[in-house]
């Protein structure tokens, strides 16, 4: 799963994904324009996955999530592919959005205002979909004309549709769309289709008051407040002295944006966990809301998804709670289940298979 993270130039693109990753790039008020991105893979947290992990004493695997910084490359320079390919590449975007003071560093639109600034870029983002859209329109036309195909009449309905949705101003996420149209439209990778995630970077002055913007889009996007300055220095505090330090600022209840990014990005992508216990370790991993069991199995491997026999069940605080297997069953608490049950989260899943 990638999360890409963009927005105009010095609003803490580069901070944030320090933050996220632990990592130590270079963050600047003035260096010069490069067209280096960042990328690094990091653990999904997961304090169900410890306690498993503790019980049986193997080490614990986390979910994985991807992070891809890009830089000060941007929507303004002409045919800048790169660009639009990170962003296609996408499962989720990000965008940070800057509502901090400084006059040191300047906004490219000369002003700090967070709205404009979302409105612009969604503005951006349907263009590049309304573009590939008119291309392929002009194109399905020529060829409808050597031969009539059914397929394209659909693609073009289609694509139309969305055209239209995409002149009114709307995201492609805003739409609804049946599982048919989103397969005839999946290799588009279009941009407003993504879910997104607005990132607000702001200062302490201005933390309370942008956390009371109510006028902020709504569907299938989601925003954050954070701050990006302090919470870098809150990490460079030891643990205990960092209440203090929030205090001073009157973010008592501050939640650090690694943790609140990753709850939101789950549940704006409609992920959810589950665990398996190997011969040495207990790994989590992340399917979409509502899968059964035998797309799960598939996940893990197309051996156990073909020899696809039950699907044992618990539910992880029970396990716990039973102290192992055994227990569990006496209990009634493990389940066997088929093909076609829906696995939950937080589920331990044992697959039973053919070999
Ligand atoms: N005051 C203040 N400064 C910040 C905040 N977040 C980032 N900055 C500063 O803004 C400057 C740019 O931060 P970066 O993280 O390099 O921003 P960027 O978006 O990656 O910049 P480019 O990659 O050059 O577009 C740095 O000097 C940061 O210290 C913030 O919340 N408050
Ligand atoms: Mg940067």
């Amino acid at each position: 799963m990638i999360f890409t993270i963009f927005g105009y130039p010095k609003t803490g693109k580069t901070l944030l994904f320090n933050l996220l990753t632990d990592k130590k790039e270079e963050i600047s008020k003035f260096s010069a324009v490069t067209n280096k991105f960042h990328k690094a893979v990091v653990d999904v947290p997961d304090d169900r996955l410890k306690k498993i992990s503790d019980f049986f004493k193997f080490p614990p695997v986390f979910a994985k999530i991807e992070y891809l910084d890009t830089g000060k490359i941007s929507f303004e320079e002409a045919n800048d592919t790169t660009f639009i390919d990170l962003l296609r590449r996408a499962d989720g975007l990000v965008h940070i959005i800057r509502a901090f003071e400084d006059p040191e560093i300047v906004h490219p639109k000369g002003s700090i205002d967070p709205l404009r600034d979302i409105n612009r870029i969604e503005e951006e983002l349907r263009t590049v979909d309304f573009l590939s859209i008119e291309k392929r329109l002009e194109k399905i036309l020529i060829d409808i004309k050597k031969m009539k195909s059914k397929e394209l009449e659909e693609e073009f309905e289609l694509l139309q549709k969305l055209k239209d949705f995409l002149e009114k101003e709307k995201p492609l996420r805003e739409l609804e769309l049946n599982s048919k149209e989103i397969t005839i439209i999946k290799g588009f990778k279009f941009l407003s289709l993504k879910p997104l995630i607005n990132l607000i970077n702001t200062d302490e002055t201005f933390f309370n008051k942008y956390l009371k913007l109510k006028k902020l889009p709504e569907n299938n996007t989601t925003t954050i407040i954070f701050c990006g300055k302090i919470e870098s220095e809150l990490l460079e505090l030891e643990k205990e002295d960092r209440g203090l330090f929030q205090e001073e600022y009157g973010l008592k209840d501050y939640k650090y944006i690694k943790e609140n990014f990753i709850k939101t990005s789950y549940e704006l992508l409609n992920l959810i966990s589950f665990f398996t216990v190997g011969t040495d370790e207990v790994k989590a991993w992340t399917i979409k809301k509502k899968t059964s069991a035998y797309i799960a199995a598939g996940k893990i491997h197309t051996d156990i998804q073909q020899g696809f026999i039950k699907a044992e069940i618990i539910k992880w605080k029970d396990f716990l709670d039973s102290e192992g297997f055994t227990q569990a069953k006496e209990k009634g608490l493990l389940k066997l289940e088929g093909k076609n049950y829906i696995i939950n989260d937080g589920e331990i899943v044992h697959f039973r298979f053919n070999k």
